[in-house]
């Protein structure tokens, strides 16, 4: 029997590197030996104001993207939040019965609500309630995220716990899985915070839609600092971070890569970077441009993924509320 595997990626701004880095890669590498279900979180989404047009079109390019990653619809689901309504019953269920407590210790909210608590929706604090369904509602072993999310995988796996320890045994036990190399890639313009889909400088990140040029003038721009040495070193954060995304991109050690910039100066290096990063998403970027020639395959695949998750999540619902007392 394979392990499941849940991850999900909200249909919100443009895809970026470090989503690719840090989540998509891995997904696309795990469906070899996974038993493997994709969601477009956009019930997520949803949490912060949207425009209902771009978030429509958004679901749609996100699945794309996923698709033209390498994410294959034969081997793994992917579907849409909301197509399975059991995920909104069982983030009820939960909100029911996870303790104010650790919500309030939850660090993304406190950084994402910022000065503006008593302004954000109800459901942006609840959202690990929501997170915590979707990834216990199809018996998952393994989470794959990116460092920022782990924090949210272990409310759901704590919720796991208390659960089966009041009602018996009911939800398997959920483990993250962080990448040892970028788990948590920073901005472009600001190397000491998370490269975001929320950050709306155009110097932020490199999209995975960007064309060479726009990226080769996003890193010539990349913050650095005023040394000179090309050295994998944490305390500098600007260019540490621009060697991590070479080395991921490059597939070579860190030991290599400053032995191939040795005496060079930053500008070498960024031109040498942007040309890896733009060689990497090329073959991405071209399977991208055939799969939306067909503006009807995509929502297929959805649409087939949606039927295939649907009895695996009503299952355990059907288990949950037994256990309650429901009905
Ligand atoms: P936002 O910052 O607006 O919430 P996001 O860029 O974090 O959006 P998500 O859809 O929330 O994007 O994340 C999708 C996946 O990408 C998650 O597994 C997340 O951990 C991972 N991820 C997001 N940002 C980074 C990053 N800078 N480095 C590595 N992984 C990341
Ligand atoms: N909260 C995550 C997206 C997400 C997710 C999930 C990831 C929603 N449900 C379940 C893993 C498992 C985010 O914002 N990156």
């Amino acid at each position: 029997m394979k392990k499941r595997v849940f991850s999900g990626i909200q249909p919100t701004g443009d895809i970026h590197i470090g989503n690719y880095l840090g989540a998509i890669k891995y997904w696309v590498a795990m469906q070899e030996n996974y038993d493997n279900i994709f969601c477009i979180v956009d019930l997520h989404a949803v949490t912060v104001p949207q425009d209902p047009k771009i978030l429509h079109r958004k679901i749609r390019e996100v699945s794309g993207l996923l698709l033209a990653a390498g994410i294959d619809p034969k081997r793994s689901i992917l579907f849409i939040q909301s197509h399975v309504c059991a995920h909104s019953e069982l983030a009820w269920l939960l909100n029911c019965f996870i303790p104010m407590g650790w919500m309030q210790r939850m660090t993304q909210f406190k950084e994402k609500s910022g000065t503006q608590k008593e302004q954000v929706s109800v459901g942006l604090f609840d959202y690990p309630a929501l997170m915590a369904a979707d990834i216990l509602i199809y018996d998952t072993q393994v989470v794959p995220v990116g460092e920022d999310q782990k924090q949210h995988v272990e409310l759901a796996r704590d919720t796991a716990q208390r659960f089966n320890s009041i009602y018996g045994e009911t939800f398997t036990l959920p483990e993250p899985l962080i990448p040892n190399v970028g788990a948590r890639i920073m901005g472009l313009d600001d190397p000491t915070k998370k490269m975001s889909k929320s950050e709306t400088g155009t110097n932020h990140a490199i999209n995975l839609l960007d064309t060479p040029e726009i990226i080769r003038a996003k890193f010539a721009r990349a913050t650095t600092d005023s040394l000179r040495e090309i050295r994998f070193d944490e305390k500098r954060p600007g260019i540490y971070n621009l060697l991590t995304i070479y080395q991921t991109f490059s597939g070579r050690s860190k030991e290599e890569i400053e032995a191939q910039f040795e005496g060079k100066g930053y500008g070498d290096f960024k031109k040498a970077l942007a040309e890896v990063v733009i060689e990497g998403l090329r073959p991405l970027q071209e399977r991208y441009k055939e799969l939306t020639a067909d503006p009807t395959r995509i929502d297929a695949i959805l649409a087939e993924g949606a039927e295939r998750a649907r009895p695996l999540a009503a299952k355990t619902l059907e288990r949950v509320q037994k256990k309650i007392g429901l009905g």
